[in-house]
């Protein structure tokens, strides 16, 4: 694994319609995800933000298109950290930015992802309820989608079925769900991690997608349950605890195969003293520092 820990921040807010989550990489740099990162021996870059136009001046005709020009941004980044050997942390911003981290780091060749998120992001333009292109986000990474985006840095689909894993699952929409069971993705619902336990579901996850020796998390921390992370757009009760959430990072580092991750959906205004940003430093320094014993 990398000693090197590359930040880069997109503040992106046009993939839904709550404002706010464009100031999720200030939240996450005031919680001082740099210094808890160095404190654990990484070498860290902070290459600030990407430039996203301001959500006021997009018309509502133009959105897919300008989260698609974010997007080739983004996979570019992610393309290059790989190139540099380092481990990119891409901080959002709304879940739109996956397209660009996952679709980047994949550029040369296939890795895991473990998508953490009450939600499956797995809607179309045509099974969408709401339009909101952060809940097609996987969707759009597995090839379907508004065709710009889907294309994003390179024609078709980024990743398979196969080799990605969801986690904290507990929102659907009904034909995202039926969507989600043809698609023969690997889901642990809410339900399934009170059933069987995180460990269980977390060294499962490991096990299903170690083959690729590289490992993506893309952390929605509306995964989490909403009392201690108020701070997202989506709150969905009913969702990970601390413990859980901490116990499957600890998990993915024992892995040794994380080589980036996605911090996303924080939304600082309606969140209480920056908690939720503190929350995900935290679970970003379990899941790359060591055992604590
Ligand atoms: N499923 C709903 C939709 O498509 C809500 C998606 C909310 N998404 C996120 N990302 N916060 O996980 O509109
Ligand atoms: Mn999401
Ligand atoms: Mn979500
Ligand atoms: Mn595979």
């Amino acid at each position: 694994m990398s000693q090197h820990i590359r930040i880069i921040g997109v503040p992106i807010d046009l993939g839904q319609a709550r404002r706010g989550v464009n100031m999720g990489p200030d939240a996450i740099r005031y919680a001082n995800l740099a210094e808890s990162l160095s404190r654990l021996g990484y070498q860290v870059e902070d290459k600030g933000n990407l430039h996203i136009p301001v959500r006021d001046t997009v018309e509502e005709s133009q959105l897919s298109g300008e989260i698609a020009r974010a997007s080739v941004a983004c996979y570019e980044r992610a393309r290059e950290a790989v190139t540099d050997g380092v481990l990119p942390i891409f901080l959002g911003g709304d879940h739109t930015i996956a397209i660009g981290s996952i679709g980047g780091v994949t550029h040369e060749k296939p890795c895991g992802v473990v998508w953490i998120d009450a939600h499956a992001d797995f809607n179309t333009p045509a099974t969408s309820p709401s339009g909101n292109v952060h809940g097609m986000s996987l969707a759009t990474l597995l090839g379907e989608g508004h065709d710009e985006l889907v294309n994003c840095g390179r024609k078709g689909p980024k990743i398979g079925p196969k080799d990605v894993v969801l986690v904290g699952i507990r929102d659907l929409d009904p034909l995202e769900r039926e969507h989600l069971t043809r698609s023969g993705i690997t889901a642990f619902t809410m339900r399934d991690i009170d059933e069987m336990g995180m460990s269980f579901v977390a060294r499962e996850t490991v096990a299903q997608l170690s083959h690729h020796g590289r490992i993506h998390v893309s952390l929605d921390m509306d995964s989490l349950d909403p009392p201690g992370a108020p701070g997202v757009g989506t709150p969905v009760p009913g969702g990970l605890t601390y413990r859980e959430a901490h116990l499957l990072m600890e998990i993915l580092a024992d892995s040794n195969l994380l080589s980036s991750m996605d911090i996303v959906e924080i939304n600082p205004i309606v969140d209480t003293s920056n908690q939720t940003a503190i929350l995900a430093v935290k679970l970003a320094v379990s899941l790359f520092g060591k055992r604590i014993l």
